[in-house]
């Protein structure tokens, strides 16, 4: 079904590659059409409480295919119709979104893994803000989390110098939740995205929500939607069994609701 990506759910995790190697899985529009579909159907399936992205073969993703660039194109109605609706699907997937960085991720595809709400790194991965490098500005997001991440000075650094970051040095800025050793990848991924999935996820859904309104809010306003969010959050068994179990001295089983 899908030409650019794999996708398949297990364990309560959807996990969804992407798939052009030889090209370091730079992206196509096909590529971003079908990384937006199987985000929808994570996002609207109840089998589903976690989502993974990850690269095949040795990269995460380079970024737009530049093969497929010309002079012609107005690059910001590409981001218009391509990019931002999927950085804006990832923000407000309700589910929590690990980016599984196996390895380069450049321009585009650095922002894709900015916009995740984890990354697990690998230790052979790296960082890099191409951007620059073809006179372009960071895009897909990638200022606005970038500065939020690492902090304004780092970002301006990164953005204009366009140089490789490593995954120990991602580390220290924060750009990385975990570093992982390559021979650990696999199982250590899985570990942490079936760790999430069986939280309360419908709770972390509801803190990514107001985490990202706090940027836009006066404490006034954020208050208010804060007591509508716990209102929200009050209401699930998940709530119910965490404290039941708390009680019981045992460990809690939620279900994501
Ligand atoms: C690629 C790519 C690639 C095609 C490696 N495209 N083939 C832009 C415009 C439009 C609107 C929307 O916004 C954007 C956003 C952007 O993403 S702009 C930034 C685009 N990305 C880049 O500028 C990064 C370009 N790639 C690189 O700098 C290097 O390839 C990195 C540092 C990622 C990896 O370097 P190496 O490990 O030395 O690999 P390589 O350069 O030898 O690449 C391997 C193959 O992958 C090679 O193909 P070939 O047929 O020669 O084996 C590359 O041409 C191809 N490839 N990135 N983005």
């Amino acid at each position: 079904m899908y030409e650019t990506i794999t996708f398949r759910i297990e364990n309560g995790v959807a996990w969804l590659s992407l798939n052009r190697p030889d090209k370091l899985n730079a992206f196509t529009s096909q590529m971003n059409k079908e990384i937006q579909q199987a985000i929808k159907k994570s996002a609207s399936s109840d089998e589903v409480r976690a989502i993974v992205i990850t690269g095949e073969g040795r990269a995460f993703c380079s970024g737009q295919d530049l093969a497929d660039v010309d002079e012609s194109m107005n690059l910001g109605q590409i981001l218009r119709d391509q990019y931002g609706p999927m950085m804006k699907q990832i923000a407000s997937c309700e589910k929590p979104i690990i980016a599984a960085v196996n390895g380069v991720a450049a321009g585009a595809g650095f922002s894709l893994a900015l916009a995740c709400d984890f990354r697990l790194v690998s230790e052979k991965a790296s960082f890099l803000n191409a951007f620059v490098n073809i006179g372009l500005i960071p895009d897909s997001g990638n200022l606005y989390y970038l500065s939020r991440i690492v902090g304004h000075a780092k970002a301006l650094e990164l953005s204009v110098f366009g140089e490789k970051v490593p995954a120990d040095m991602a580390e220290k800025m924060g750009l990385a939740t975990k570093v992982i050793g390559v021979e650990d990848w696999n199982e250590q991924v899985t570990a942490f995205a079936e760790n999430i999935a069986n939280r309360p996820t419908k709770a972390i859904g509801l803190i990514k929500r107001y985490l990202e309104a706090s940027y836009h809010l006066s404490l006034e306003e954020y208050l208010e939607v804060e007591a509508e969010g716990q209102r929200i959050a009050g209401l699930t068994k998940d709530h119910i069994e965490g404290v039941t179990a708390f009680v019981e001295k045992r460990k809690a089983q939620f279900i994501g609701n």
